[in-house]
């Protein structure tokens, strides 16, 4: 792309996300898509995320995705502190499997929105295509890059045979 510095901010709240959140990251490179990735906690470290997140529309972020897991209120929190448009990722908990991660990131009270995605690995890689798909609506070669891809995936699934 044109653009060098972030487009979007991967935030999520523990290190332990990113083995999730990795394909958050390879599907924005996959499109090209300039990225940064932080570890930012609503609980353990509330004013770096907030400062971050106050940072974040200067210096030309577009999209933020936020992924946490259990009471997991970093979505909510970084869209209380920014317009940007908040993309929330629910990670797979050990004792309810991500159904508390997905609660408390998608019940969010009306007024402050987080577009929530599904738990774990699928709504990583959704929040990136999604975070493509509304860059793309001001840059074509993006939207080009979108379609092209929809079509190989389309190609794909249509060229599988059963045993
Ligand atoms: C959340 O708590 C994180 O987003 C993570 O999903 C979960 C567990 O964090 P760790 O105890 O592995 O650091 O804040």
């Amino acid at each position: 792309m044109a653009e060098d510095k972030p487009l979007v901010g991967v935030l999520m709240g523990s290190k332990s996300d990113w083995e999730t959140m990795k394909s958050a990251s390879e599907t924005l490179a996959r499109f090209g898509v300039p990225h940064e990735c932080r570890v930012l906690s609503a609980h353990r470290t509330p004013g770096a995320t907030v400062e971050y997140v106050g940072a974040a529309e200067p210096r030309g972020i577009e999209v933020l995705i936020a992924a946490a897991g259990g009471a997991a209120h970093l979505a909510g929190v970084v869209a209380a502190h920014t317009l940007l448009p908040v993309l929330g990722v629910p990670m797979e908990s050990d004792s309810l499997k991500g159904l508390d991660s997905l609660l408390s990131t998608v019940q969010m009270p009306g007024g402050i929105p987080v577009g929530t995605l599904a738990i774990g690995k699928p709504g990583a890689t959704n929040a990136a295509l999604l975070a493509v798909a509304i860059l793309a609506s001001k840059r074509p070669e993006l939207r080009a890059k979108l379609r092209a891809f929809r079509e190989e995936q389309t190609a794909k699934i249509l060229k599988e045979t059963l045993p």
